[in-house]
This record gives structure tokens, C-alpha cells and sequence, in this order.
């Protein structure tokens, strides 16, 4: 595999994780998931974990999937790589499992004694990662070993944060994000 072919795997499978995190953000508001619960003295999981951000993040990022779907044969004769083609667990898988990534990072940072919106370097760059990439594999276990090769898996795990930090940045200076993390 050239690296061209890669990196566009690389990011091409990752779109249905990206996205999740950016729209929860957006619709993000309403009733928190841990209904306000503690465990500890200190909240399960905060009020920047909603049923409304989770769903709207999970539907956009599966929708996102089906539309690459639509358009993958024609970019990737252009780029001159395979197509990606996401079966709809692999989709569902992706974005679920980013949110759940997300998800379970609050919960270690409210453990750690961390209030909503603390920064938690590392983790805050690939919790929904490793959450995507898991629940992707539950559900489809051969489509992702065949997509993300040693090399594809590599550039996921140098490009994301990098991707990361510059999308929320650019989301808190247009004043969608209360921090730039
Ligand atoms: N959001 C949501 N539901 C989710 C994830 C995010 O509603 N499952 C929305 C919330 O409005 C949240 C915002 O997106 O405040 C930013 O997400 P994130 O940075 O993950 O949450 P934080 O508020 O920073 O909280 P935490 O410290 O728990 O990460
Ligand atoms: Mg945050
Ligand atoms: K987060």
C-alpha cells in the first residue's frame, strides 16, 4: 500500500468517528445521561454527556456514512486508491462507539476528580478512537481488520489527535465549543 493510499483510508474510515463528537456539540443540551446521579460525591458523568448530543452525534455520523458511500467509487477513482465502502454496522459501530468513547472518557475524568470541561490531554484526542474503533469491531470484525491495516491503523492514531486540536480550536474561537479542547 502507497501512502497516499494510507492516509486517505486513514481519514475516509474515520469520517463516521469524526463527525459525532462535532455534532453532539452542536445539538448537544437537554437531559443529561446520568440524570444528574453522583457516585462518590462527584457526578457519574456531567451535563456534557446528553441523550440529545449522543443520538444527534450518532445519527450524523451514520448518515455521513451512507453519503461517503454514495460518493466513494467516483473519489477514489480520482485519488487512483480503493474505495472505502462502510457496511451499515461498521457505520453504526463508528459512531456509536465514538460517543460511547467520549462517554466513558467523562466518566474516568469525574473519577479523577476532573469537572466538565477539564482538559485531559491524551485521552481527550482518542477516547472516541478507541471506542469507535471497538464497537466497530464488535459489530464487524472482518471489515475492520481488512480496512485498518498496521499502517492505516498507525495514521489513525498520529493524524487524529493533530485533527483533533485543530477542529476544536477552530469550534471555540467561532464560539460553538466552551473550550478549545
Ligand atoms: N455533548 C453532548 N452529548 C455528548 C457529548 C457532547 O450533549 N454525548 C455536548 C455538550 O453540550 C458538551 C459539548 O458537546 O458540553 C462538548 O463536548 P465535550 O467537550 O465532550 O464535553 P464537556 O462539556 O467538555 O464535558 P466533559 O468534561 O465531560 O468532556
Ligand atoms: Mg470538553
Ligand atoms: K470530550
Amino acid at each position: 500500500m502507497d501512502l497516499v493510499t494510507v492516509v486517505a483510508t486513514a481519514l475516509w474510515a474515520m469520517l463516521p468517528a469524526y463527525v459525532p463528537n462535532n455534532a453532539a456539540v452542536l445539538a448537544g443540551g437537554g437531559r443529561p445521561i446520568d440524570g444528574g446521579r453522583t457516585w462518590g460525591g462527584r457526578r457519574v458523568l456531567g451535563d456534557g454527556k446528553t441523550w440529545r448530543g449522543t443520538a444527534a452525534g450518532t445519527a450524523a455520523g451514520v448518515a455521513l456514512a451512507l453519503v461517503l458511500n454514495a460518493a466513494s467509487g467516483p473519489i477514489a477513482d480520482l485519488l487512483g486508491v480503493p474505495a472505502v465502502e462502510f457496511p451499515l454496522a461498521a457505520a453504526v459501530g463508528l459512531a456509536l462507539g465514538a460517543m460511547v468513547g467520549d462517554i466513558g472518557a467523562s466518566f474516568v475524568k469525574r473519577r479523577s476528580g476532573r469537572e466538565r470541561g477539564a482538559p485531559f490531554p491524551g485521552l481527550d484526542q482518542l477516547d472516541f478512537v478507541v471506542g469507535a474503533l471497538a464497537l466497530a469491531a464488535v459489530l464487524d470484525f472482518e471489515w475492520v481488520t481488512a480496512t485498518f491495516t498496521a499502517p492505516v491503523l498507525a495514521t489513525v492514531l498520529v493524524v487524529t489527535p493533530l485533527l483533533h486540536v485543530v477542529t476544536n480550536g477552530i469550534a471555540y474561537l467561532i464560539g460553538a465549543k466552551d473550550e478549545p479542547w
